[in-house]
């Protein structure tokens, strides 16, 4: 008997505090008895969700940051390879008051001015593309002429000793005749010396001393010379 009862308690401890009589015993389980059933369906159905939640959040988040990372990187990019200056060193001198505002005109250091126009005369012996390379890294193009006061003022300051590749090539071969810049190429603005072009393989042009006059001269385009390069002036 006295096993029964201590059973009926513990029973009753789990349905009810109050009550510690028998009587009451038949109805608590009953009651109890619903709870108990639905108890562990929940977490069953709890912690996949939240399991999935969680890692949908990690993917997101992950995804964001991938988003973000390669906007830094393309903006930290973007800051070193346009926004760093090329020169560093400029060489003004004060424009006459015909400009309102821009009274100052600059060429980078050790480059000679002429006109609306700086040069640089380059001292290695390079490709024809190589040597246009290297002036469009210095934001310039290889050297445009267009009058003969131009030539003049760049040829008094070459090295008789050597060719200089200008910016003017046949890319095709068919003896037309193009200006980096896209200045349309002028017959009666060319300085060809006699007997030049000469030779539809000869598809870049430069500049060289014949008989004491600097002349052009149509050359291969992967023979090795030292170049002129060219850029407007800066205004400040
Ligand atoms: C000669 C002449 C030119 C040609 C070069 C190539 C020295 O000049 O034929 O037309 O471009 O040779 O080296």
């Amino acid at each position: 008997m006295a096993s029964e009862i201590t059973y009926a308690e513990v029973n009753f401890k789990n349905g009810s505090k109050s009550s510690g009589t028998n009587s009451a015993s038949p109805a608590a389980p009953k009651e109890r008895t619903t709870p108990h059933k639905s108890n562990p369906g929940f977490p069953k159905l709890l912690y996949p969700s939240l399991l999935i939640l969680f890692l949908l959040l990690a993917i997101s988040f992950c995804i964001a940051f991938i988003v973000f990372f390669q906007k830094y990187s393309q903006l930290l990019e973007e800051k070193t390879t346009t926004k760093e200056p090329i020169h560093t060193t400029l060489e003004c001198v004060k424009n006459n008051l015909t400009m309102a505002e821009k009274v100052w005109s600059c060429c980078p250091k050790n480059w000679r001015s002429f006109s609306s126009k700086c040069y640089f005369i380059s001292t290695e012996a390079k490709s024809w593309h190589e040597n246009e390379e290297d002036c469009s890294r210095m934001g310039a193009h290889l050297l445009v002429i267009n009058t003969k006061d131009e030539q003049d003022f760049i040829t008094q300051n070459l090295n008789e000793r050597f060719a200089y590749f200008v910016g003017l090539s046949d890319p095709e071969g068919q003896r037309r005749w193009q200006w980096v810049d896209q200045t349309p190429y002028k017959e009666s603005a060319t300085f060809w010396h006699k007997g030049e072009p000469s030779d539809p393989k000869e598809r870049c042009v430069m500049m060289n001393i014949r008989y004491s006059n600097w002349g052009w001269n149509d050359i291969r385009c992967d023979s090795l010379q030292m170049s002129v390069c060219e850029m407007m002036k800066i205004y400040l």
